[in-house]
């Protein structure tokens, strides 16, 4: 059975149905959905009840899994990292980001099922860098072409919300320590298509490294407004079981904080990435 892919909006996503993700996928498979993932950035799939053993293998497949050093995960598979807000405070995810960029090689993308869900609201949007790239003017997108910009992991993990037991703020030193500040290019390419996206997200960007402070500031500024346009973006609602794979190279989402005190429960198998270009 062919796969069949539902475009949603004009930047980015998609709606696959015709497979079953809880069992081995074929090569063929695997190949349709990197090549839908290439093209519309993020896909959904609907009633897909998996595992946290089906969600890695089936993210497996696309390259090795990450395990968090900060959220806490499946204790039989550690590649499944789980947010539950009775468990974990996960307000810092209501901020547009790309996932783990204070890594040298960021995820290349994720797998997020959605296990328990509020009556309403809980919505998660992704937006497309490379929609967000492309409708720059000329004189800017060549401006930040070879730009680099640097990438903190405290920006989204600060100490006073994820170092509250000693436990934590042992964590919390020894991955502040692991993941000091680095730099990625303000523009990257994307290492299969080629097409280039705007790569500064405001959950782990503080800084254009070329640029004085103010105008570091004032462009961030513009550019993480600019990249977060309708326009840009779609918004998922999530049913029970359904699952969204992203290219975190080229996209970044947000996850709506409407719905507390309702619990919400989600898990999520990271796939490592390349250092950006
Ligand atoms: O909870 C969500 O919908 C998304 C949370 C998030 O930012 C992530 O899983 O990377
Ligand atoms: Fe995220």
């Amino acid at each position: 059975m062919s796969l069949t892919i539902t475009p949603l909006s004009p930047a980015l996503g998609a709606q696959i149905s015709g497979i079953d993700l809880s069992v081995e996928i074929s090569v063929e498979q695997r190949d349709a959905i990197e090549q839908a993932l290439l093209k519309h950035q993020v896909l959904f799939f609907r009633d897909q009840p998996l595992t946290p053993d089906q969600q890695a293998r089936f993210a497996a497949r696309f390259g090795d899994l990450h395990i968090h050093p900060i959220y806490p995960n499946v204790p039989e598979t550690p590649q499944v990292l789980v947010l539950d807000t009775a468990v974990t405070d996960v307000r810092d995810n209501a901020v547009w980001h790309t996932d783990v960029t204070f890594l040298a090689t960021p995820a290349m993308g994720a797998v997020l099922s959605a296990k328990q869900l509020p009556a309403y609201g809980g919505d998660t949007l992704w937006a497309s860098g490379i929609a967000a790239f492309e409708a720059l003017s000329a004189p800017l997108r060549q401006m930040l072409d070879g730009l680099t910009a640097t990438h903190d992991f405290t920006q989204s993990f600060p100490l006073e919300r994820f170092g509250t037991t000693a436990e934590d703020r042992e964590r919390w030193e020894a991955t502040r320590r692991n993941n000091p500040p680095l730099s990625h290019p303000v523009v990257r390419t994307h290492p299969v298509s080629g097409r280039k996206a705007l790569f500064v997200n405001e959950g782990f960007t503080t800084r254009i490294n070329e640029l004085s402070e103010a105008e570091s500031k004032a462009l961030l500024a513009l550019l993480f407004a600019h990249a977060t346009r309708p326009e840009f973006t779609i918004r998922w609602r999530w049913q029970e079981n359904d699952v969204a794979f992203w290219d975190n190279r080229v996209t970044q989402h947000y996850a709506v904080d409407d719905y507390r005190p309702q619990r919400r429960v989600m898990h999520r198998a990271t796939i490592l990435g390349d250092a950006p270009f």
